[in-house]
C-alpha cells in the first residue's frame, strides 16, 4: 500500500549535501517540472522514486514514442518544457522518431536518456547503445554527466539551452552516477530575455516597408511561440496588409481578422497564395520560411520571386537560409513587430495610397476562396470520382467542412501526415494561438494522437482534438490507454478511408495504379477496439451526423471520457504531398519494361 504523499517543492537552498537522484530531481523542480512522460525502468528507478514528493507527475505511456510527442504537445501548448525519460537503451531508440519530429517543431523538449552503467560502457552488457550519436542531429544541444558531482549542473543546462537554443535537448546519464553522495548547489534556471533586433536592421526594416506598396506579413511559428499576436495585429492594422500563415501554423494570426488570409504550402488557401504574389515587399515574421511549405500549390506558382523580403527569426542561422533576404532581423518575433510599429507610426506609408483597392483585394479573394471551398464537395479527378461512386461512406470535404463548422471554441486539433489530415489545412481555422499541432516538417505518421495527449494534459480546460488517418492510427491508438489509465480525456477523429492513402495517390499519379502495400484490409473496427479499451467509441457514417457527435466527444472530454470517431469515409484522394519530388518512371531492363 502507499502512503500518502507529502509534496514540497521547495527546492532545496545554497550547497548541500545529497545524492544524485536528489540532486537530479531538486533540478527539475527548479526549472518548473510538473510532469515528465515515460516508461518505467531500472535506469532511473531510483530518481523515479522521489517524483511524488517533489510534486512531479510521471505520465506512465505506451511506447516510449508516444511520450516524446506528448512531451512536444505539452510545450507547444504551454510554452514550457516538456520532459520525457525511459530506460537505457530500447527505451531510449524508441524516442528517435517523435524528438526528430520536436526538433523540426522547435519545441523546448528535454530528452533525458539513462544509459549503461559508466563501468559497462562498450563491453555489450545488457540495453546498450551508444545514445548520444543517435540524437546529436536532432537535439540543440547533448548534456553528458560525465561525473555524477556535475548531475544538478549538466541537468540545469539541458533544461536551460531548451529555452535558449529552440529546441530539444539530451540529458544523458550513465545509469550507476544516480547513486552515491555528492555535494552541489541545485542552479537557478537561467532564462533569456530576446530582443526585438538589430537598430541598423530594424531601421533598414522599417524603411522597406514604408516604402512597400503592397506589404504581406507571413506569419510564422515564432509569432506562436512569442505570445506575438497582439504585436502582429498591430502591426498589420498600421500596414493594412494582408496577413498569411506559414505552413501548418494556422494558429499564427487570428482567421477572423479581416486581413487573415489563410495558410499557404500544401492545401493551404488560394487566397493566401494569390496575395502575396502581388508583394512588392514580404515581413516573414518568425518563420524559417521552410522549403516545403512555400512549393506551388493548386498549380499555383505563388512565391512572388522579386519581392523583397524582411525575415524575422530568433535563431540567426535561419535567416536567408532558404530564400534571398533584403533584410535580416534576428530577434523574438513579438519584440521585432512592436520595434517595426514603433518605427512606422507617424511616418508616411506608401501603402496607405492603394490601401482601398488592397484590401478590396483581400475580400475579394478571400470570397473567392470560400466559395470555392464551399462548392469542392468532393475530389474530382477521374480515379477518386470512380472509386468515390461506388462507396456509400462520406466524402472527405464535406466530413471536414462539418468538423470545421462544429469545432467547439477554444479547441486545440493536431493533425497527422495522410491525405486527409492535409486536405484539412483548408477547413482548420483559430481564434486563439497554439491551437493547432502538426507534425510539420518532419512528417511522421502517428504523431498526432500523443500529441494531442500531451496537449491536454498542458491545458486540460480546452478541447482536444486528434485528426488521424487510419494507417497512422494503427501505429498510435495504443496510447488510448494512456488517456484512460491517466484521465486524459481527449478525442481522436481516425478517418477510415481502408488505405495509407497518401501514398496510394502516388501510385494513381505516377505508378499506373499499380497498388503495392496501401490498402489496410481486414482492418479491425476502430471503434470496437477503443470500447475494448475503456474509451467512446462511435462509427460516423453520415455528413449529417459528424458536428454532433464532435460535439458530443467534446463534452464527454469535459466528463473525463475519450472518444474515437471512426468518420467513414470513400478512398477518394486529394492532391499529392510530393508532385515536386515524383517523376514519371523509366524503365531501361527488358523484365521491366511493363513497369511504367
Ligand atoms: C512514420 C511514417 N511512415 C511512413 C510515412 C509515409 N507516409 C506518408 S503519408 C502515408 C499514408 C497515411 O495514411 P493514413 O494515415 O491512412 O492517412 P490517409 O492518407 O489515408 O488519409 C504514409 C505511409 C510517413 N510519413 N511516416
Ligand atoms: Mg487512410
Amino acid at each position: 500500500m502507499n502512503k500518502p504523499i507529502a509534496v514540497n517543492r521547495q527546492v532545496v537552498a545554497g550547497r548541500q549535501r545529497m545524492t544524485p537522484s536528489e540532486a537530479f530531481v531538486e533540478t527539475l523542480v527548479a526549472q518548473g517540472v510538473t510532469d515528465v512522460f515515460g516508461i518505467v525502468g531500472s535506469a532511473y528507478m531510483d530518481a523515479l522514486d522521489l517524483f511524488p514528493a517533489a510534486g512531479i507527475r510521471f505520465v506512465m505511456v505506451a511506447h516510449e514514442q508516444g511520450a516524446a510527442h506528448m512531451a512536444d504537445g505539452y510545450s507547444r501548448v504551454s510554452g514550457r518544457h516538456g520532459v520525457c525519460i525511459a530506460q537505457n537503451g530500447p527505451g531510449i531508440t524508441n524516442f528517435v522518431t517523435a524528438v526528430a519530429a520536436a526538433y523540426w517543431a522547435h519545441s523546448p523538449v528535454v530528452v533525458i536518456t539513462p544509459e549503461t552503467g559508466s563501468m559497462g560502457i562498450g563491453l555489450g552488457g545488457f540495453q546498450e547503445t551508444e545514445q548520444l550519436p543517435i540524437f546529436s542531429k536532432i537535439t540543440k544541444f547533448q548534456a553528458h554527466v560525465n561525473n555524477k558531482a556535475r548531475m544538478a549542473e549538466l541537468t540545469a543546462r539541458a533544461f536551460d539551452r531548451a529555452h535558449l537554443e529552440l529546441g530539444p535537448t539530451q540529458l544523458n546519464i550513465p545509469r550507476d552516477y544516480f547513486y552515491g553522495e555528492i555535494e552541489c548547489e541545485v542552479p537557478h534556471p537561467i532564462r533569456i530575455e530576446r530582443g526585438a533586433g538589430g537598430e541598423h536592421s530594424l531601421a533598414q526594416a522599417a524603411d522597406l516597408l514604408a516604402q512597400a506598396k503592397f506589404p504581406v506579413i507571413l506569419s510564422g511559428g515564432g509569432v506562436v511561440m512569442s505570445d506575438a499576436w497582439p504585436e502582429a495585429i498591430a502591426l498589420a492594422e498600421l500596414l493594412q496588409a494582408p496577413v498569411a500563415s506559414s505552413y501548418l501554423h494556422n494558429d499564427s494570426f487570428p482567421a477572423s481578422h479581416p486581413l487573415a488570409c489563410g495558410a499557404l504550402g500544401y492545401q493551404g488557401s488560394k487566397a493566401a497564395m494569390k496575395l502575396i504574389a502581388k508583394a512588392d515587399v514580404v515581413l516573414a515574421l518568425g518563420t524559417r520560411l521552410g522549403p516545403f511549405g512555400t512549393l506551388p500549390q493548386h498549380g499555383l506558382d505563388y512565391w512572388p520571386k522579386s519581392a523583397r523580403i524582411i525575415q524575422v527569426d530568433a535563431d540567426p542561422k535561419m535567416l536567408g537560409l532558404v530564400k534571398p533576404i533584403a533584410v535580416g532581423i534576428c530577434g523574438d518575433a513579438k519584440q521585432a513587430a512592436a520595434a517595426l510599429a514603433a518605427r512606422l507610426k507617424g511616418r508616411s506609408l506608401a501603402c496607405q495610397a492603394n490601401q482601398a483597392q488592397r484590401l478590396a483585394d483581400v475580400k475579394a479573394e478571400k470570397a473567392a476562396w470560400e466559395k470555392e471551398l464551399g462548392e469542392w464537395t468532393h475530389e474530382k479527378d477521374r480515379w477518386s470520382l470512380d472509386v468515390s461512386k461506388s462507396s456509400s461512406h462520406m466524402h472527405p470535404r464535406q466530413m471536414l467542412r462539418e468538423l470545421e463548422r462544429a469545432m467547439p471554441a477554444g479547441a486545440m486539433v493536431s493533425t497527422d501526415i495522410g491525405n486527409i489530415c492535409s486536405v484539412s489545412n483548408s477547413y482548420l481555422r483559430f481564434d486563439a494561438p497554439r491551437s493547432m499541432f502538426a507534425a510539420m516538417s518532419f512528417g511522421n505518421c502517428g504523431y498526432a494522437f500523443p500529441t494531442i495527449i500531451g496537449a491536454k494534459l498542458a491545458a486540460p480546460d480546452r478541447p482536444a482534438i486528434a485528426y488521424v488517418g487510419d494507417g497512422a492510427w494503427g501505429m498510435s491508438f495504443g496510447e488510448i490507454q494512456t488517456c484512460v489509465r491517466e484521465n486524459i480525456p481527449v478525442t481522436a477523429v481516425v478517418f477510415n478511408n481502408g488505405q495509407w492513402g497518401a501514398e496510394k495517390k502516388n501510385h494513381v499519379d505516377f505508378y499506373n495504379n499499380r497498388f503495392l502495400g496501401v490498402n489496410l484490409e481486414k482492418q479491425p473496427s476502430w471503434a470496437a477496439v477503443a470500447r475494448s479499451m475503456g474509451a467512446d467509441g462511435i462509427v460516423v457514417d453520415k455528413v449529417s451526423d459528424v458536428g454532433a457527435a464532435l460535439a458530443a466527444a467534446a463534452k464527454a472530454q469535459q466528463q473525463g471520457r475519450t472518444t474515437v470517431l471512426e468518420m467513414m469515409v470513400t478512398p477518394e484522394l486529394g492532391d499529392p504531398f510530393r508532385r515536386d519530388a515524383l517523376s514519371k518512371p523509366v524503365r531501361l531492363l527488358d523484365k521491366y519494361k511493363a513497369y511504367v
